[in-house]
This record gives structure tokens, sequence and C-alpha cells, in this order.
């Protein structure tokens, strides 16, 4: 019989077909079962009659226990009560391997149980939707990125210096050289690069020694981070601005099913594609003493801050300018009020907090090289990337998309670690 994938099932009415996937529901109701059998393309109801089949083949539905793998082969058929939804009358059954005793059962389990059994956990629905709108998002920003003339250039991960503070360093041993640290960022390093192609962007998993204990904080997490030559301030949030609004129109157009799964809102994420809101750091201190936080002027927004200020916000919030005593070296000052730096968060709206930081590069090698010494900076470590303020250094900017952040918003997910396959908190390294 032709293999055939559930999502496909549609296609293919009347036809016999095998699906190769796992049992992931079983209930009998005398002489007829009713299965729902998934194949990571998705899950299709089979419906199994006694009297249609041969007792070997009753006798292996009957055996057949959660999560066993499982061949079925069967006539595609309209769902008698699911419009839309097809189901297989079984003619066939085998089991190819039968789970025994599969510990994640449909009885509440806790959130430690689950990441202890995440590798088994990941074939539920609501993980399976998770990851599926994980890789939309990723193929949205590939698309996105390339139609608007970046190029993919992978950064290195061990590195020999800082990009994103000293405090949040994994070192690692390396050889007879000494301390390497793992990437916070590959930011300097495309700022090198796009002296050679103009606009790149690269896309892995970065580090950060965070002892924060939060939904919305990883110390593995993947981050695309973008470059562009020629793009000051202005510019630099416009291609972020395209980029958001582009993942969330192709998540709407392509994942509908994961969407529904998670019965995400979908009102709200079709109103956030509309022009982002501005406000600069300034304001949005105001706004928030209004709102009744008592943060002051010069304190980075915590995440009940960013919730308060996008609370009845239908589209992102971008907050730019910010003191530059709170923001990396690399960030140019604004020549109007050199206090500020040309940076923006960019803050999602239903409590997805900070997706994407970004800024304008400091492109005079003065300047940066005095902010370097007010930070503590080994200039020597960074003379390689001061190099790029010497050879031809012209205007530039860029940002970092958190993935994980950016997936708990559209997926509407709870907790970060269910956005990306295997976390790795400050609590949990396995499995
Ligand atoms: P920043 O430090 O703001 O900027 O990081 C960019 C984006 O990465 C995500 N993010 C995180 N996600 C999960 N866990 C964490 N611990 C975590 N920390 C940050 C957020 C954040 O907006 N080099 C600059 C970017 C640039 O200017 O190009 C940088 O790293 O979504």
């Amino acid at each position: 019989m032709p293999q055939m994938l559930a999502r496909n099932l549609g296609r293919h009415i009347n036809a016999t077909v095998t699906i190769l996937g796992w049992l992931y529901n079983k209930r009998s109701s005398g002489p007829i079962a009713f299965l729902e059998i998934r194949d990571g393309s998705g899950w299709t109801p089979a419906v199994v009659n006694k009297e249609a089949v041969t007792a070997e083949v009753w006798r292996s539905v009957e055996a057949a226990t959660q999560e066993s793998s499982v061949s079925v082969t069967g006539k595609v058929a309209q769902h008698p009560k699911r419009e839309g939804v097809y189901e297989l009358q079984v003619t066939d059954f085998q089991i190819l391997q039968l789970a025994h005793d599969y510990p994640i059962t449909k009885k509440e389990h806790g959130p430690e149980f689950l990441m202890d059994h995440r590798h088994l956990w990941l074939r539920s629905r609501q993980q399976w939707a998770i990851l599926r709108l994980r890789d939309a998002v990723t193929t949205a920003v590939n698309e996105y990125l390339h139609q608007q003339n970046f190029i993919r250039l992978d950064t290195p991960i061990f590195t020999p210096n800082a990009c994103e503070g000293t405090t949040t360093l994994f070192p690692v041993e390396y050889f007879d050289l000494g301390t390497a640290y793992l990437a916070q960022s590959g930011q300097l390093y495309l700022e090198a690069a796009i002296a050679s192609v103009g606009r790149c962007y690269d896309f892995g998993p970065v580090f950060r020694a965070e002892k924060s204990k939060t939904k919305r904080h990883l110390t593995e997490f993947w981050m695309m981070d973008a470059e562009a030559a020629f793009v000051e301030h202005d510019e630099n949030l416009k291609i972020q601005e395209g980029l958001v609004r582009h993942i969330i129109r192709y998540c709407l157009e392509h994942c509908q099913e994961e969407l529904a799964i998670r019965e995400r809102n979908l009102d709200n994420l079709r109103q956030a594609d509309a022009p982002f809101t501005r406000y600069t750091y300034k304001q949005a201190i105001k706004k928030l003493n209004e709102l009744g936080s008592d943060i002051k002027y010069g304190e980075d927004l915590g995440n009940d801050d960013e919730g308060r200020l996008t609370k009845n916000s239908a589209v992102p919030v971008f907050i730019e300018k910010w003191p530059k005593e709170i923001k990396p070296f690399y960030m140019k000052r604004d020549p109007n009020n050199p206090d500020v730096v040309f940076n923006a968060d960019l803050i999602a709206t239903e409590g997805g907090g900070e997706i994407v930081g970004g800024s304008q590069r400091e492109e005079r090698v003065d300047v940066l090289i005095e902010r370097m010494k007010s930070e503590g900076l080994n200039q020597a470590d960074y003379e390689w990337y001061l190099d790029t303020r010497r050879f031809g250094s012209v205007p530039h900017s860029g940002f970092g998309l958190g993935l994980e952040r950016v997936v708990r918003w559209i997926a509407g997910a709870e907790h970060i670690r269910e956005c990306i396959p295997f976390p790795r908190t400050i609590g949990r390294l396995r499995p």
C-alpha cells in the first residue's frame, strides 16, 4: 500500500493507504476500536471494526499500547462528524514495537516531571505544535532577510572576548591558548563581515551565564543577529518591524493547525501586524510612573514594567534611546543628546516581553575606545574589532532576535523552556 502522511489524507479519499507512526490514543466500544495515530506530520483517527479485519489484526489492535510504533493500513474516509477531518477505516494493523508503560499519561504531570521526560514529552500535541511553530519562525526569518538582501554568515561559538558584558560569560579551557568563552552574540563578527558582504545575519546558539530564573531566560538560546552597512537608527527599526510582521503573517498563513492546537488568539496576532508604537526610554519611564511603577530614570525595565507598557497595546512597542550607562560600549551616541544611545528594545504584546534588541553602532574609533575604557574592557582584546573602524568605517546598525522569545509569544506559551527542544536553564542540563 502507498505510504501516506496523516497531513495529506484529505487528498486521497477512498484510497487505501498505509500510515507509519505511533499509537497516540485508543478507546474501545465493544467490537469497534477508535485509534488516534500520529506520524510526525499530524494526527489521524483510525477506526477498526472487529468484523472487518482478521482475528490476528484485531488481537494486535487489542494488544497495542500508548506510543507503540505501528503500521496502519486502511481506506481514507471523511470523518462522520468532524468537517475537514479524515479517518482511516482500518484493514490491517501491525505493531512494530510494543511500548511498555509509557510514563506520560493523560493524568496531570508536574513541569519537573515533564522536563525530566523532555525526550518523550516532545511527542505530545502541544509540544509538536510549538516545535513546528519554531520551524516556521526560522523559515520566516530566513525568507524575509533574504528578501532584504541579507546573506547568512555564521559566526564562531568559541570566542576570545565578551560582546554583551563580562558578567554572563561561560568560560571554556581552550588548549594552550588559555580561556575561551562561549559566544553571547555574533554581532562583533558580523560588524566585520558587512565590510565584505554589505548585509548579513547569523542564526545559531548563544550562551549567557545569567542567573535569572524567569519564564523568559535560557542559558543557551538561539539568536538571529543581523547587521547592515549604511543603515542608521530609523531604518534599523523599520527592518526589525518588517521582520516581525513577516513572521506573524507567515505563521498565520502556514501554521493554522499549530495555532489552533495552541488555542492562540488569532485576532490578537493579526492586529499586531500593523505599525509598531515607538516610545523613547524617557517617555517610557514617564508613562510607567503614571501607571504606578516606581522605576527611576537610569534603571532597566523589569518584566512587570514591560507588561505594563504593552498591556493595552495591540502592536509591539519599541523603546528607543536608552541612557548610555546601562547599554553596551558599541552603541552609537545620539549627537543631539550624547547621554543616550541610538538603540531600541522591542517589546511584544500579550506579555511576550522583549523579543528583539538592536542599535546603530558607534563607527568612530576614538569614541569607541573611550567607551571601552569606561567599561573596563581590555583594548588589546578588541584590536581586531577596532580595525573595522580604522579601514573604511561606515555608519551601520543591527539587531538580535531571540528565537525562543518570539516562539513563546507566537505560540502563546507560558514558559520559554517549552520553546526549544532541549532547554538549558540555570537549574537544568538534562536530558
Ligand atoms: P540582547 O542581549 O538584547 O542583544 O539579546 C538579543 C535578544 O536575545 C534574546 N535574549 C534571550 N533569550 C532567551 N534567554 C536569554 N537569557 C536571553 N537574553 C537575550 C532577547 C533579546 O532581545 N548583540 C545584541 C544584539 C544586537 O544589537 O545586534 C544582543 O545580544 O530576545
